[in-house]
């Protein structure tokens, strides 16, 4: 599997962005909303992954809650999974705790969480590998 993105949880995503501009020396201008998620966020690509900054959308959800709980900082790891179904069957064979159902992410692949009871306290997200061109 491949390290996909690291999610890390702010108030602020234009204040949060600033460094990376300075780092990447260049704009980060694209926000996309996820309501679903009740998320805003900005994909910072580097070399040999993205880092997701993610601001909550109003006072509902996941990020909101961590926010008001734990403050900012490291939310979650996502890799990228070749054989999505598999994985998902191999995991609920093993009892491994999956947070509900696949649901669409930022990409517009599938994704799914693991609870960090399951993963010693880590929010773990697979992502589904999209289609080769
Ligand atoms: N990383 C590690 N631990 C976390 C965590 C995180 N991101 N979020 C919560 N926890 C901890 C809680 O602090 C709590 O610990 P304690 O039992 O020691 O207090 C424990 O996990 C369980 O917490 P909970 O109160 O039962 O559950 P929460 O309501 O806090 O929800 C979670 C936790 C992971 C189930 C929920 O955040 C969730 O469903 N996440 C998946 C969806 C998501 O994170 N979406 C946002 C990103 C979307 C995207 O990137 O596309």
């Amino acid at each position: 599997m491949k390290l996909d993105h690291i999610g890390i949880a702010v108030h602020d995503l234009q204040k949060a962005k600033k460094v990376y501009e300075l780092l990447l020396n260049q704009p980060l201008d694209k926000v996309i909303d996820l309501p679903s998620q009740h998320i805003q966020t900005i994909m910072v690509e580097t070399k040999n992954t993205h880092i997701e900054l993610l601001q909550p959308l109003g006072e509902e959800g996941a990020i909101a809650k961590f926010l008001e709980k734990k403050g900012e900082g490291l939310h979650h790891i996502a890799f990228e999974v070749e054989n999505f179904e598999e994985t998902l069957q191999s995991l609920k064979n093993q009892d491994i705790p999956l947070i509900g159902e696949p649901t669409i992410g930022v990409k517009g692949n599938r994704i799914i969480f693991i609870h960090p009871k399951a993963t010693n306290g880590t929010l773990i997200e697979l992502c589904e590998k999209p289609p080769s061109l």
